[in-house]
């Protein structure tokens, strides 16, 4: 369960290279990426290249979709109008980039039923964090602090990415996520200087909960992560996962201080020498039972998904029909 289908290793892409034509097109290929250039939907593309992006692709727009649930949950339980208004404003936009993204691995030649068809049945990935459960109203300022904050942090180098259609849905994207970053923060800077000390005593809950799973975002260390080094040299990916954490690490525990809380590491402190914190160790094995399927609400999160795509059929039928109905008006006139 969860191993991804599309997923090609790099001995699998060398016996794809057959002849010299090919070598030769690979070669000018790099070479291209490797002056910043942009690849467009048309271009010629090593098919590695084109898988690695459609599981990229398929997993963040994934993401953004289950993303979704967990928020979900407290739309109806929302302690004001104005923070049910911008929480759904949140919910509708990440429904967004799940479209974007989708339409963005659509240009590589798959489908979006091909994608839903492995969410569905539990072939593809999507981001570990959406596994754990918001569990009190504080949550929901922590997930827009951490979660999009370090979704920012993955993302921004995204714009950048080589492959020109995901890249220029990243610009987008990251825009709102720093919307979600700035109301999440400010939520829980009036729950911690205007609320009581039963809310304050929330948000630092809550941020016990969300720290550790919020690090586990930028994936397995530079030195485990199979995907990386292709990644990197084909400019998919332009900052490496290790350095993305310690970036995101160094820019959040000034901002824990200005809210008054604290994260849960006896381990984080200042290095001086190399102007960065130092932060104790993740745990792995959590991190990969997650990933296998086996966190808090993997079942559930997966449940409600196939429960509101069999629940929109008719939505898709009526669509469907009312299309068919639109062409063929238009052929009579
Ligand atoms: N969770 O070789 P690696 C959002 C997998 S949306 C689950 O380093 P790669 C938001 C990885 O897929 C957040 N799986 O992989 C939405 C690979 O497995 P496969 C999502 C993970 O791709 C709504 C294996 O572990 N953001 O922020 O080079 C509301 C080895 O890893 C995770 C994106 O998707 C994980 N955390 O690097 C609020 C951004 N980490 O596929 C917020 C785009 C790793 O080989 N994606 N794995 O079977 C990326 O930047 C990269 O794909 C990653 C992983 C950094 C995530």
């Amino acid at each position: 369960m969860y191993t991804q289908a599309m997923s090609v290793g790099p001995q699998d892409q060398a016996a794809k290279v057959q002849s010299a034509e090919e070598a030769q097109k690979l070669a000018a290929f790099e070479a291209r990426v490797g002056e910043g250039e942009f690849v467009e939907a048309k271009d010629w593309m090593p098919e590695h290249y084109r898988k690695t992006l459609v599981r990229q692709i398929s997993q963040h727009a994934h993401s953004e979709i289950v993303g979704m649930l967990p928020e979900g949950n407290w739309v109806t339980r929302a302690p004001t109008l104005k923070r049910k208004a911008i929480l759904m404003a949140k919910i509708q936009d990440e429904g967004g980039h799940g479209l974007y993204l989708y339409s963005a691995a659509e240009t590589l030649g798959t489908s979006r039923d091909q994608m839903l068809e492995a969410l569905h049945s539990g072939k593809a990935k999507y981001s570990s964090i959406f596994n754990y459960p918001t569990l009190n109203w504080a949550d929901i300022g922590v997930i827009g602090w951490l979660v999009d904050g370090a979704a920012i942090m993955n993302q921004v180098p995204l714009c950048r990415c080589s492959y020109a259609p995901y890249a220029r849905a990243m610009i987008r994207i990251c825009r709102e996520e720093s919307f979600h970053q700035r109301q999440g923060y400010e939520s829980l800077l009036v729950m911690m200087q205007k609320g009581t000390p039963e809310q304050q005593a929330l948000v630092q809950d809550a941020v016990n909960r969300w720290w550790w799973p919020s690090l586990m975002m930028f994936g397995p260390h530079d030195k485990d992560s199979p995907n990386s080094e292709q990644s990197m040299r084909w400019g998919i990916k332009r900052i490496s996962n290790d350095d993305l954490r310690q970036k995101f690490v160094d820019a959040t525990i000034p901002q824990a201080e200005v809210l008054g809380v604290t994260v849960p590491d006896p381990d984080l402190k200042w290095n001086a020498e190399r102007e960065h914190y130092d932060f104790g160790a993740i745990d792995w094995d959590e991190f990969w039972r997650v990933v296998g399927g086996d966190g808090p609400c993997n079942r559930e999160r997966l449940a409600t998904r196939v429960k509101a795509w069999d629940e929109g059929a008719w939505v898709r039928e009526a669509a469907l029909a009312h299309a068919k109905k639109q062409a063929t008006k238009a052929q009579a006139a």
